[in-house]
């Protein structure tokens, strides 16, 4: 890898509560050294697997930034129960999780950054995304909520820690992901998922995305409830 090839960072979670697998893993791995293309501009996909712990996720994610120096940053995560894969738009400054991390902790009602702004807007091009992503053929909306668990965390923290760093050029954003058709069976029933290959080529199609559009367009995409 050049020093001169522009870089994604595209990380995946390990499992949790109790799931043997996490397709975020398996997507940011499937997409790890692939060369994307997109309006006129081509990078080079890096993948980096974090822990689903908190505190320790943002120190991993914090040292693959400084050793990569990305010029995008997708952090993806499993959402039990979303029907498609979903672009969040706002990070708050808030943990209370529902069950324990893999390290035991749950935080409750605790802010991320005691001295951080309430939220983060995405600075990717979430409805482009979207858009992309359909036209792959993949199941996609817009989330208005990443939770407040280790994946809001995570997103938090990396759009904190960009715009501690100032304008510095490195977009960043965080995508929900479904379950694969093998964890479908709940306990209490079936839930959505999605396979795997259309998961890596939607999230391809996203990346691409990003790098044709520096500005989202102009989409009807809202939510009401
Ligand atoms: N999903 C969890 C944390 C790790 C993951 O993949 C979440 O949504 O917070």
């Amino acid at each position: 890898m050049g020093a001169g090839v522009m870089r994604l960072l595209v990380t995946g979670f390990e499992p949790f509560g109790g799931d043997a697998v996490n397709p975020s893993e398996l997507v940011a791995a499937a997409l790890h050294g692939q060369t994307l293309h997109g309006g006129g501009q081509r990078a080079i996909v890096v993948a980096q697997r974090l822990p689903c712990a908190f505190g320790v996720a943002q120190r991993v994610l914090a040292g693959a930034i400084e050793e990569f120096q990305p010029a995008v940053v997708l952090s993806l995560g499993l959402a039990a129960g979303r029907a498609g894969l979903t672009p969040e738009r706002v990070a708050v400054n808030l943990a209370d999780a529902r069950i324990a991390d893999n390290a035991g902790a749950q935080p409750c009602d605790q802010p991320v950054a005691p001295e951080g702004p309430a939220a983060y807007f995405t600075t990717l091009p979430v409805k482009a995304m979207v858009a992309a992503m359909r036209a792959a053929g993949a199941p996609a909306e817009l989330s208005l909520s990443a939770g407040s668990f280790v994946c809001n965390e995570i997103f938090y923290a990396l759009m904190h820690s960009l715009a501690q760093r100032g304008p510095a050029g490195c977009r960043a954003g965080f995508m929900h992901l479904p379950l694969l058709p093998a964890q479908a069976q709940g306990p209490a029933g079936l839930r959505p998922s999605v396979a795997l290959d259309l998961q890596v080529a939607a999230v391809s199609a996203a990346l691409a995305a990003v790098l044709a559009h520096e500005a989202d367009i102009t989409a009807a995409g809202g939510s009401i409830a």
